[in-house]
Formats: C-alpha cells, sequence, structure tokens
C-alpha cells in the first residue's frame, strides 16, 4: 500500500530515460488519507485489474516492470500473476497515481516473491517505473537526488510528518485524461524548451532554500520556493514546443484565491504538476477556511483533503500452498 506524494521542488525532465534518472532533484510530501493497495495473487495468466476494471494501457506498463524486476531479482521465468490495484482517490485527479502505483508495485512484487530488497534497491526499483515513486516509499518531507556519480538515485529524509504536520487541499478542476504523459512532455521540454537549461542550473538553490525552510518550520520561505518551482517548471513548458499547457481557466482562478488568501495572512501556498488540479500546502489551522474557498471557486469540480503522512509499507503476505 502506498500513498501518493506531491512534490514541492519539482523533477521535470530525465538525466537517463533508459534508466529514468532524473536530471534533477525534487522534494516532496507524502500524503496521508490516500493510497493506491496492490494485491498480487497466483493466476494462471497475467491479469490488471485497475478500480475493478481492465486497464490496458496501464497493464502493459506494469508487467513489463514486472518482467525487469523479477529478471533481476527473481529465478526461472516469472510466474503468470494477477495484479489488482484499486486507488482510493480519482485516478486521473492529477495526484501522481503513477508514484502511489509503482511505490505500491515495487513493495507487493518484493514482499510476494520473498526478496527482502534494502530500502535503496526499492527505491532504484520504483525509480525504475516512475520518477517520482521512490518518494512516496517515506513518509513526511522527502528528498530525492540523483547520487554524484549519477549511478543511482539517493531518497532522503527531510522531516516526518509528526515533525510539521502541515495539511494539503486539492482543487480538482478537471477529471479529463491529460494530454500529454510526464515522459512524453519531459522529453519534449529538454528537446525544445529554451528555458531547460537555466531550469537545471538554478534547480539545486530551490532544492537547498526548501530544506532549510522545512528545517526551520519557516511557512513562508517554503511558500516562497514552492511556488517558484512550480512555476518555473511551467514556465520551461509553456516555452516548448508545441507548447505543454496543463492549466485551465480555473486552475488561474484557484490560485488567485490562493493569493487573495495569502494577501489575507493565512498561510497557505500552491503548486501545479502536469495537469490542471491546483494542490494547497497549509497549516493545520487554515486548512477548513482553504478548502472551503477552493471550493467556491468556479470551475473547482471537487476539493480533496489530505495532510501529510506516513510512507508505503506492505498490508499482508499470504503463504499458500
Ligand atoms: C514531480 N511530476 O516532481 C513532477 C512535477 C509532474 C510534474 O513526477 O516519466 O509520472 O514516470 O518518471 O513520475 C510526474 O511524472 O514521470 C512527476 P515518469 P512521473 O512530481
Amino acid at each position: 500500500m502506498a500513498p501518493p506524494n506531491i512534490a514541492l521542488i519539482k523533477y521535470w525532465g530525465k538525466a537517463d530515460v533508459q534508466r529514468n534518472h532524473p536530471a534533477v532533484g525534487s522534494l516532496s510530501v507524502t500524503l496521508d488519507g490516500l493510497h493506491t493497495e496492490t494485491h498480487l495473487s497466483a493466476s494462471s495468466s497475467d491479469q490488471f485489474i485497475l478500480n475493478g476494471k481492465p486497464a490496458p494501457a496501464m497493464a502493459a506498463r506494469a508487467f513489463a516492470f514486472a518482467d525487469a524486476m523479477y529478471a533481476a531479482c527473481g529465478e526461472g521465468p516469472r510466474p503468470s500473476m494477477a495484479i489488482q490495484t484499486d486507488n482510493n482517490f480519482p485516478t486521473a485527479a492529477g495526484l501522481a497515481s503513477s508514484a502511489s502505483g509503482f511505490a505500491a508495485l515495487t513493495l507487493a512484487l518484493d514482499a510476494a516473491f520473498g526478496w527482502s530488497l534494502g530500502a535503496d534497491d526499492l527505491a532504484q526499483w520504483a525509480c525504475r517505473g516512475s520518477g517520482s515513486a521512490p518518494r512516496s516509499l517515506l513518509g513526511g518531507f522527502v528528498r530525492l537526488d540523483l547520487a554524484q556519480d549519477a549511478e543511482r538515485i539517493a531518497l532522503s529524509p527531510v522531516a516526518s510528518a509528526q515533525d510539521w504536520p502541515l495539511h494539503l487541499v486539492v482543487a480538482v478542476t478537471s477529471l479529463a485524461q491529460k494530454k500529454t504523459g510526464s515522459t512524453e512532455g519531459m522529453t519534449r521540454s529538454r528537446g525544445t524548451s529554451p528555458y531547460y537549461d537555466q531550469w537545471l542550473a538554478t534547480h539545486a538553490a530551490d532544492l537547498d532554500a526548501a530544506q532549510h525552510a522545512i528545517a526551520a518550520r519557516d511557512f513562508a520561505a517554503l511558500a516562497e520556493v514552492t511556488e517558484h518551482s512550480c512555476l518555473k517548471m511551467h514556465a520551461v513548458m509553456f516555452a516548448s514546443r508545441p507548447p505543454l499547457i496543463y492549466w485551465n481557466a480555473a486552475s488561474v482562478a484557484a490560485i488567485d484565491a490562493v493569493r487573495q488568501m495569502q494577501a489575507e495572512g493565512l498561510q497557505a501556498c500552491f503548486t501545479m504538476d502536469a495537469g490542471p488540479q491546483v494542490k494547497v500546502l497549509c497549516t493545520a489551522e487554515c486548512a477548513d477556511t482553504v478548502a472551503d474557498r477552493l471550493a467556491r471557486v468556479t470551475g473547482v469540480d471537487t476539493v480533496l483533503r489530505a495532510r501529510v503522512g506516513v510512507g508505503a509499507r506492505v498490508l499482508d503476505v499470504a503463504v499458500s500452498g
């Protein structure tokens, strides 16, 4: 079982497409209350059921991942199996279901086949599945860097959920499937955006600023660099050819509402990913107000609420035969 996570300092761009290594580090919060639950069982043929229905596109990606992990960690041919996975949040809601999905699948494969991989190896495998997935393995505030030798990723806990129990409110503005997936979008930005090199050059400073802000529990400083990283990533996207525009009118209206709340003194800041939802990080004291105000923004469909939470875990391993 794995929760989604939301990056405050964004990952956008790959250093190595084959190994799915990120070109930049990232810093995220793991969410509580939302999760992907994945069950593996023996089956006479491979099956993939997402939220109760067959999902062929996801099935191909999941089984390609299972094949690669089994080839490296298992023995003999991979047994066929049924993967049943359920999200307790809208799959297309821009909540990084691929992050929670691949974190859950990595843990489930490790547990089902009894490999007992260490935390570092699990992180490498989760990254092969999805660049944001390793962050869901840990709870609280999590930093992901490419190691010095660029051979591995390095995952580190920055602070726990108890250290700073912030809330996250998601303004869902559209449930339509996004037109351009993250992997394709990142490739396009690297190849065509004139701002991509500056994105790489200025990224480490944002990571360090966010880490310092978290260590100092300085919400204003964290808010400033969180919004900066988000807007800088979207500037890279806007300037890609063809452009990557994930925003809609309600996204802009929700950001306006956050800026209005900030002007009134509320401790809240926004971020957006490769989709039109607006995610608002805020203190516990502000969370009810933030949720009420976002729900009243024209074009906001639903408001989801979460807190900073703990990381992925294995629920149970049933041994048969
Ligand atoms: C992030 N995103 O840091 C960034 C911000 C979206 C925008 O990680 O290609 O599904 O599978 O490694 O992890 C979403 O991309 O991409 C993402 P792949 P992933 O959360």
